[in-house]
Parts: C-alpha cells; structure tokens; sequence
C-alpha cells in the first residue's frame, strides 16, 4: 500500500507535468509523445503537495490551516500556472476576508465550478480511502476552500472516490463495474450521466468522439469523468493511460494529472515508468510526503 500512496501522488504530477506543455492546445488526432517532457510540473501538482503539506502536518483535515498552506506555497511560486480562481480567493483572504467566505465570492456569488479542487485531492483520497462518507466530506470541505460552486465541490469527491477505489482493484477488475460504481456514489446527476455515458464509450477508438460527450475543458464536469474514463480505457499500463489523457488535449495538464493520481494508486510506484520519475521536478520530495502521509494513515487506523 506504501507503493500505492507514492504511486498516486507521483503519478499525479508526472501527468501534470507531460500534459503542461499541451495544455490548452485543440483537439488533434495526432498521438503524443513523452519528447517534450521536462518534468517540470504546474499548479495541480504544487497545490496537491499542499494539500498533503497541511493534511501531514495537522494529522488531518484543518480547512483554517489548508487555506493559509495553499497561500504561502502560492507567494512563494506563484508562475505555475493557477487558474484564477485561487488567486482571487488568496487575495481577498489576504486582505480581510475569512477563508470561509472568501470562494463564494466568486463567479456571481456561485463559486467556481473549475476542475482546482478535483487535481488537488490525491492526499485526501489516499488518507480517506476505507472510509467513503468521510472521504466525501472531508473532498466537499477541501474544495470549498477555493470552489464553492456544488459541481466544483463534487468534482473533487467523485475523483477522490474514484482514486480509493483504484487502491483496491484486484485481478476481476471490471472498468465497466468501476464506473458504475462512481457513478453510484456521486450525488450529482451531471456526474452520474457522464460516468454512464463513459460506460457505453469504453470499445470507441476515436478520441474525438471522447471529447466531444464527455468534454476536455477546465471545469471540473469537462474534465473528472474524462479523466477517470482514461484510466478504465487503459487500466492495463500506467503509461498508456496518461499519454491516452494528453492527447484529448484541452485541459491536458490536469486531465493527465487526474488520471496518473488514479493510475498511480492502481499500479503503484514499480508501475510508473522510472526515466520519467528521474526526470521529475521534486521527486524525492513528492516521496516523502506520500510515505508520510502512509504513516499517519498506519497510525490513524490504530487508534
Ligand atoms: O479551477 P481552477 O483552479 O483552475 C484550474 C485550471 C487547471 O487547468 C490548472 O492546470 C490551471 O491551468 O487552471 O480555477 P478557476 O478559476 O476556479 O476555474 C477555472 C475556470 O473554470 C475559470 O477560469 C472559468 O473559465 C471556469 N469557471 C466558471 N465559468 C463560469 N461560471 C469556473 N467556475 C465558473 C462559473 O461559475
Ligand atoms: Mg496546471
Ligand atoms: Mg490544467
């Protein structure tokens, strides 16, 4: 399981960091390569290494402590490529605002639907994972901190979920079964009508067909399902599944980042190829948080 953490988290920032230089780029037939891959990763991933930051340091889930994590990593780096919702909801909390309230104000007073609160959510996925209504909860509670907006709150419990139930996969694993089962879990009908659309999707071969019914764009129902499908097109290789997401192009950074956390949970670190990991900004570092965030998992469990 200790391989499965690190699996996760690595695998999380290795597909942000092959799809960042696809990011954003139109849909092309033409299949992607890993040539461009420096292993410099972007904002999901610096925002996932927060999260696991504060969940490590707090023993768990403080939502005061997140919000003050992800703002200190965010002055401190601040060029790796936010969306803006987050930097809008830091500066109003820098100027007064309590962190409770501050990401309603967004988008008319809805808050953001955008996918920042579903890239993040590996270290909650993986510390949650044997509990699914905690898991839920604790995933809602996260994304409020920056996506108040309900769809952008149920992106991230439906990837979390979707990343505890990677951890548990045996030899009968049924991606049909998979995402029936995601789909039964998520609350929202927006969810549930894409991860059953993804169903009947899994024998198509042409990706534009992919992007066309369950979409590759930056809001957090364009993006979760499409990249939870890559994982169950090819749940056989770790590498496949993250180069099937960059090449949907669109939000390419985070869909590949979403589908490497899952596949990462599923193959583990010794499924990840080890060129990429060598080449991967912070490795060692993104490891070390994993293997923490493993231990207080042990220790939780105990008690
Ligand atoms: O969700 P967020 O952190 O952005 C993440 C993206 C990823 O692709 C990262 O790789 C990085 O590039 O940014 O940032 P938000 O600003 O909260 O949401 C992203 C986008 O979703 C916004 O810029 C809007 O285009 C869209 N969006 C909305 N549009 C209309 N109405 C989010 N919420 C709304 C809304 O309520
Ligand atoms: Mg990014
Ligand atoms: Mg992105």
């Amino acid at each position: 399981m200790e391989s499965k953490f690190i699996g996760c988290m690595i695998g999380c920032a290795i597909g942000d960091a092959l799809g960042a230089a696809y990011e954003g780029c139109p849909f092309s037939n033409v299949d992607v390569t890993d040539v461009a891959f420096t292993g410099r990763w972007t904002d999901d991933t610096h925002m996932m290494i927060g999260m696991a930051e504060s969940l490590i340091e707090c023993r768990g889930f403080n939502g005061e402590h997140m919000t003050w994590t992800f703002i200190r990593n965010w002055q401190k780096e601040p060029w790796r490529g936010y969306g803006p919702g987050p930097p809008r909801v830091f500066r109003l909390i820098l100027s007064g605002v309590s962190w409770r309230e501050a990401a309603k104000k967004l988008y008319g007073g809805m808050g953001s639907f955008g996918n920042g609160a579903a890239m993040r959510i590996a270290p909650i996925a993986l510390l949650y994972h044997d509990k699914p209504e905690e898991l839920r909860e604790v995933a809602y509670r996260s994304a409020e901190i920056t996506h108040a907006h309900e769809l952008g709150m149920e992106g991230a419990a439906v990837q979390a979920y979707a990343i505890s139930l990677a951890l548990k996969i045996n030899k009968e694993f049924s991606p049909e079964e998979y995402l029936k089962e995601i789909a039964y879990f998520t609350r929202s009908r927006a969810y549930r009508d894409k991860l059953l659309t993804a169903v009947r999707l899994l024998d198509e071969r042409n990706r534009r067909i992919i992007v066309k019914e369950l979409g590759n764009g930056v809001e957090a129902f364009n993006s979760v399902p499409t990249a939870i499908y890559c994982f169950a097109k090819n749940h056989e290789d770790y590498a496949k599944a993250v180069l099937y997401a960059v090449s949907l192009r669109g939000d390419a950074d985070t869909i590949a980042a979403m589908t490497g956390a899952i596949a990462g949970a599923h193959h583990g670190e010794e499924g990840i190829p080890r060129a990429w990991i060598e080449r991967l900004e912070r490795a060692e570092y993104i490891k070390k948080l994993a293997r923490e965030l493993w231990k207080l998992k042990t220790l939780l469990s105990s008690t």
